[in-house]
C-alpha cells in the first residue's frame, strides 16, 4: 500500500521551525525496502493523508501536512504544523499523532518516544496550578527542601472508612506528610466515598493539630462522576484529590484540572505498562509524563529504579528531569517514587533522582514489625538522615524505629 502524495508528507531536507512545528520522535519498524514510505505513512496518517489521492479543496489543507524529516534507522522525526492541533486538548493531540498510526498493517512496531512543544502551543495549556514549588509552599517544606514523605493505606481495598481513617491517621502520627487511597479504592460498598472522606480528613486534621505539622490525604476521585466527587472533597475541607489519570483519560484530567477547584492534583499512573512497556511500540512513560504536565498535574508517579515495578533508573531520572526543567509558562511537576519501596532506599532514591520527590511507602511503612505509626516514623528518620548527611546505618544507632527497618528490609546502595 502507497499513501498518496508521499512527497506531501517526506521531505529530508526541511528545516522545521522549532517555534511553528511540535517535533515528535518515533521509533519505527517496517520492511527495509519500504521505509520511507512508511515513514510518510506515519506522517500522512496522523495528519492530511489517506490510502487514495483526493480531488477537492487541495489548497486548503496543503499547509497542515505532518513532514517527516529525518530518518536515521529505526529512529523517525516528524514536525507538525501547530495549526493542526486544538489549543490545550491532549486527547486531540493524540488523536492526532499518537492514534491511528499505531495500527498501521505495514508498521509491525512504532512508538512516540519523546516530543518537544512550541511555546505557542504550550501556553494554551494551563499546566499544574501549584506545581512541585506551590505543594512545596503548602507543606511548608520550601526551605528545608527535603523529600516528602507518603503511604498508600493497605490493604488495597477491603478496609471501612472507620478503618481506613485510623490507619491513615497513624501514618500521619508517625510522622508522615501524604496519605492517599489506592489506585483501585474509589467507592465499592465496603467503604463508600461520601462515608470515607469526611471521617479521613477528620483523622488528618487531628494527626495536624497533634503534630503542628501539615498533613494532607489524597482521595482518589477516579470514577465517571469526578466533579461531584471533587466537589465532595473541597466541601470537606480537601486540599487536593488523586486521579487514575489514564485509566480516566487526558480529557477527563483536564476537565477536573480545568475547573480550578484550589486542591492540587495527584496522579497515579495505574495501567500505564500497557501502553509504555514494551520499548518498541506504544508511547514512553516520558511522553505520556509529558502530556500530564501540560494537564496540569501536581504530582505524577514516575517510577522508582529500586522498587518493584519496571523502569531503569536512567529513564526514571530523565523523567523525572522532563517534570522539572522549564517549559514555558508550564510549572514543574513534584515526581513521586513509589512501589515497593521502603526506607532502606531513600539514600539511593535522593542519590538518583535528589531531595525534590515524593518517597511513598506502602507495604514498606504499614509491614513494618511495630505497625504502621512506627513504620511511618522510620520513612521519616530515614529521611531526617539524608538531609543530615549521615547514612542509615549511622543515624539508626539512635533510632529505634528505622533501625528495625533495616533490619527488616536492608539498606539499598
Ligand atoms: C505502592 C502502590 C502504587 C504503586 C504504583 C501499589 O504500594 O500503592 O500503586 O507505586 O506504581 O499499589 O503497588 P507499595 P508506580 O508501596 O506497597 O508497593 O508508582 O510505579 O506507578
Ligand atoms: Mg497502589
Amino acid at each position: 500500500m502507497k499513501y498518496a502524495n508521499q512527497g506531501h508528507y517526506i521531505n529530508l531536507k526541511f528545516k522545521p521551525d522549532l517555534a511553528k512545528h511540535l517535533i515528535a520522535d518515533f521509533y519505527m519498524e517496517c520492511p527495509k525496502s519500504q521505509v520511507k514510505m512508511c515513514a510518510a505513512g506515519l506522517a500522512a496518517e496522523s495528519s492530511t493523508g489517506t490510502w487514495t489521492p483526493l480531488h477537492h479543496h487541495q489548497k486548503s489543507f496543503k499547509n497542515l501536512a505532518a513532514i517527516v524529516f529525518k530518518i536515521s534507522g529505526n529512529n523517525v522525526k516528524v514536525a507538525y504544523p501547530l495549526d493542526i492541533f486544538e489549543a490545550g486538548s491532549v486527547p486531540q493531540f493524540l488523536s492526532d499523532a499518537a492514534g491511528n498510526i499505531f495500527g498501521m498493517k505495514i508498521v509491525k512496531n512504532l512508538r512516540l518516544n519523546d516530543f518537544t512543544i512550541p511555546a505557542a502551543y504550550a501556553k494554551t495549556f494551563k499546566g499544574p496550578a501549584f506545581g512541585m514549588p506551590g505543594v512545596r509552599k503548602i507543606f511548608r517544606t520550601d526551605k528545608t527542601g527535603r523529600p516528602h514523605t507518603g503511604t498508600i493505606v493497605k490493604p488495597k481495598v477491603g478496609l471501612n472508612p472507620k478503618q481506613t481513617a485510623e490507619v491513615a491517621y497513624q501514618a500521619w502520627a508517625g510522622g508522615l506528610d501524604f496519605v492517599k487511597d489506592d489506585e483501585n479504592l474509589t467507592d465499592q460498598k465496603f467503604c463508600r466515598f461520601k462515608d470515607r472522606i469526611p471521617l479521613v480528613l477528620d483523622a488528618c486534621d487531628r494527626a495536624q493539630s497533634e503534630t503542628g505539622e501539615k498533613k494532607v490525604y489524597a482521595p482518589n476521585i477516579t470514577g465517571v462522576d469526578m466533579a461531584e466527587r471533587a466537589q465532595y472533597v473541597k466541601d470537606h475541607g480537601g486540599k487536593c484529590i488523586m486521579i487514575d489519570i489514564l485509566t480516566v483519560g487526558y480529557g477527563a484530567l483536564q476537565h477536573i484540572r480545568n475547573m480550578n477547584w484550589g486542591m492540587f492534583i495527584h496522579a497515579h499512573r495505574a495501567m500505564h505498562a500497557a501502553i509504555t512497556r514494551n520499548s518498541k511500540h506504544g508511547i514512553s512513560m516520558l511522553a505520556l509524563a509529558k502530556l500530564a504536565r501540560l494537564s496540569g498535574v501536581d504530582q505524577l508517579h514516575i517510577g522508582t529504579g529500586v522498587g518493584k515495578m519496571q523502569g531503569q533508573a536512567q529513564e526514571i531520572k530523565q523523567i523525572h528531569d522532563a517534570m522539572n526543567k522549564p517549559l514555558h509558562n508550564i510549572k514543574p511537576v513534584f515526581s513521586v517514587c513509589s512501589g515497593g519501596l521502603h526506607p532502606g532506599m531513600t539514600p539511593a532514591l535522593v542519590r538518583y533522582y535528589g531531595k525534590d520527590i515524593v518517597i511513598q511507602c506502602g507495604g514498606g511503612v504499614h509491614g513494618h514489625p511495630g505497625g504502621t505509626k512506627v513504620g511511618g516514623t522510620a520513612l521519616r528518620q530515614a529521611v531526617d538522615a539524608v538531609m543530615k548527611k549521615q547514612t542509615l546505618k549511622q543515624y539508626a544507632k539512635k533510632h529505634i524505629e528505622l533501625d528495625t527497618a533495616i533490619g527488616q528490609w536492608g539498606v539499598v546502595k
